[in-house]
Formats: C-alpha cells, structure tokens, sequence
C-alpha cells in the first residue's frame, strides 16, 4: 500500500515537513474553498500542488498530491435540481484539468446533506486521549427533541426511543448545544455548518426521493462522470456512508456490499470504483470487511484505515473510534488481503497494482489534545495509526515470513 496523509492545505496543523517525519509518501487532499459544483480550475490545482511540493522553507518536499478527497458532488445532483446538469458539465471539467495535472484518484461520497455524523467529538478513553463517538441514544435525542422532526420518534427502535427519551429528560442546556454543534459539524467545503432551521430545510427536500430514486441519481451521474474518468485514465472511488445507516430519515445507499456491487456493475468500468473506508463500513457488524476487500478487490482504488468499537451493548448503533489495530475490525487480517490483492495485480501487471491508504482518523494523544485539529484529523494520533499500520505491512513484506505463496512479498 501506498502510505497517503490527508492534508487540508495551508491552514492544516501539520506542516508539509511533519508529514515527511510521519514517513508519508503521498498527499490526499482537496480545494475546500472551491464551492460544490463549480469546477476546479487549473491554477487552483497546480497551487496545491505547489503547496504540498514545498517545505515552509522552500525546500522540496518530494511529496506529490496523489488522491484527491473530496470532489464534491453537489446537492443539486444528488437531488436532480437547480443546476445539476451544469454542475455535472464541471464535475467533468475538473477531473479534465485534474488529469492534466497528473492526478488520477478521486474519492468522494453521494451521502445526502451530512457527510460524516457523530455526537461526541473529543470523548475520553481509558488512556487519557480522546476520539469521536457516536452514541445512537443521544442521536436519537437529538433528532426526536432538538431537531423535532416529524417522524423521528418512529424510525428508532422503541428501546432506543425511550431511553432518548430519558436521556433527554436530565441533559444539560449545555450538552444540548453541544450535541447539536457535534451533529451539525462537517468538513470545511464538503458541508457547511449547518443551523437546525438549515437542517429542517434540507431535510424537507428529500422527503420525495426514496432510496431507489437516489439511486438513480447516483447511477445517472456515473453515467455522465465514469465515461470520462476512464478516457483520462482516472479512478473514481466512492467512500461509504458514515455511519452506513439511515439517518434523520435520509435515504443511504452506499452502506453495504450490496449496495457498492449495484452501482459498480450499473456501470461498469475499472475507473468506477470504491473507497474502502473500514472504520465507517465497520459499524455494521452484518458488513464482513474481508469479505468486502475480497468481492470488490480489483475496484477498491483506495483505502482508509481506520478501526470502530461498537460499544451500546445489546443495542446496535453506538461505536467509537478505537486505535487503529483495536476495536471489532481485525486489521491485521484486512492488511493481510489488501496486500494480497496487491500482489495478484502486480501479477497481472496492473501500474495500479500499489493502491494508495491513509490512517483515516487518529485518537487525540499527547500534544494533540487541546489543540484544535479538523476533527478526527489530530498529527500525532494519526502518525501513531500510521506507524502502527505500517509495521503490519512491513512483517508481511518481509521476504522470509511475510504472506508466502501469495506473491506479497516479491
Ligand atoms: C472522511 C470522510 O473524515 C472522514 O470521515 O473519511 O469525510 C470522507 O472524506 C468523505 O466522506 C469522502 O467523500
Ligand atoms: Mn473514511
């Protein structure tokens, strides 16, 4: 596997320089502030490219921006409105100036209105450190009582339902506001910050499209995007839905392995593929992460690794982000087929036969905690999930005990 580092650009706190320390070989990034839907330009592109090529000294870095993460898709084309045609005309445009570029892996998701969703954003684990959480009783609380929506109340579980309920009863005025600031954060550019009344308002307009008409929508788009994609050479990678679970009754399809094997045979292409993200597939405990790397192997373009903790007891939805060779994915098995997959491509004389991973998410350790990281994306806990993996893939890259008979470590 190629190690990859997300980078949110100048303003992220790790330099270009603490990547390098972190042993990064590739850059993951994306133009933020580029609003979805419009097209990133070749300027804007080759000055991210001029940011990740150059220490804050000016030195080169000899890191290159090697997947993009995200090209947006806007609202508009997840819904057919407004502007979606122009948006897709310049979705296809910036892949053009992308590949010109030189960049030829693109991830991006088709969830509705929220990217990911978790209700606690610095919670405290036995170490000291922090990580996000996701506790289905206070999304339910947050969801029947702050956002009150409509049908709220039916769409969860009636245990789960009565203990928002409880919950509810005794929350703080100040947990109540942090709980809907968590639910409501999302990446800079991919989604805004969004007000209750704003969340009201979005909902509404998918109260007519079920999970067979985003479908649709999302295969409509493939339609226009993929074509393009493979004349260029380029990989499309869709990332999974986090958590892979309807939420606010919004309709997700992007959650299972039947789900990726519809619209990556709806449209059939090597460029049309997916992003296996582990920690967000992870949460189900019906999704078989080997089973998943294994059925859609020639098409995973890219990977996260990240490791959840499903952690209500008897009652499913709640994990948190555990280190990355704890929680309930069995990580080590998972490098394990990934690099075996890798070694059947070489093998086949694939060029793609390396395929690029980053740590996705890290816990908040040692001088990470108090310092203000995009959520999720602390430098230290995310280098020490980097170390970690790449100690795994180094034991089995090893020539005399690594995966013999597979080819991994030729
Ligand atoms: C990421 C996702 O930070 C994260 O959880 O894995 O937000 C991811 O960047 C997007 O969904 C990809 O489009
Ligand atoms: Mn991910």
């Amino acid at each position: 596997m190629r190690q990859t580092w997300r980078w949110f650009g100048p303003s992220d706190l790790a330099r270009v320089e603490d990547m390098l320390q972190a042993g990064v070989e590739g850059v993951v990034s994306a133009l933020h502030h580029i609003p979805n839907g419009a097209v990133w330009t070749p300027a804007e592109i080759a000055r991210r490219q001029a940011q990740i090529a150059s220490r804050s000294d000016g030195t080169p870095s000899g890191l290159k921006w090697e997947v993009v993460e995200s090209l947006p898709v806007s609202e508009d084309v997840k819904k057919q409105k407004g502007d979606w045609r122009t948006h897709i005309a310049n979705y296809k445009s910036s892949l053009e100036n992308l590949a010109a570029a030189g960049i030829e892996t693109i991830c991006y998701n088709f969830m509705p209105i929220l990217d990911w969703t978790r209700t606690d954003l610095n919670w405290r684990v036995a170490h000291g450190g922090t990580c996000m959480r996701f506790d289905i009783i206070d999304f339910a609380a947050f969801d029947i009582h702050l956002l009150a929506r409509a049908d709220a109340a039916s769409d969860y579980a009636p245990k789960i339902a009565a203990s928002a309920h409880q919950r509810f009863a005794t929350m703080s005025e100040a947990r109540k506001l942090e709980l809907t600031n968590n639910v409501t954060a999302g990446l800079p550019g991919a989604t805004e910050h969004l007000t209750l009344e704003g969340v009201r308002q979005q909902l509404a307009e998918y109260d007519h499209i079920s999970i067979d008409r985003l479908r649709a929508h999302f295969i409509a788009f493939l339609e226009e995007v993929v074509p393009v994609a493979e004349r260029l050479g380029m990989r499309l990678c869709c990332h999974p839905d986090d958590p892979p679970f309807a939420l606010m009754g919004l309709p997700r399809i992007m959650s299972t392995l039947e789900d990726y094997l519809a619209v990556l045979s709806a449209v059939d292409s090597p460029a049309n593929g997916a992003t296996l993200c582990s920690g967000s597939l992870g949460v189900r405990p019906d999704n078989d992460l080997l089973a998943m790397m294994k059925a859609l192997a020639p098409k995973v373009h890219f990977i996260h690794l990240r490791n959840v903790r499903r952690d209500n007891g008897a009652i499913a939805g709640s994990f948190f982000e555990d280190e990355h060779l704890a929680g309930d994915t069995d990580m080590v098995a998972l490098i394990a087929a990934i690099m075996t997959e890798e070694a059947r491509r070489k093998a086949e004389g694939r060029a793609d036969h390396q395929i690029p991973m980053r740590p996705d998410h890290g816990q908040d350790i040692l001088d990470d905690l108090g310092r203000k990281a995009q959520p999720g994306y602390p430098t230290i806990g995310r280098l020490k999930g980097l170390a970690e993996l790449r100690g795994v893939m180094r034991a089995f890259g090893h020539p005399e005990l690594g995966l013999k008979g597979t080819g991994a470590n030729d």
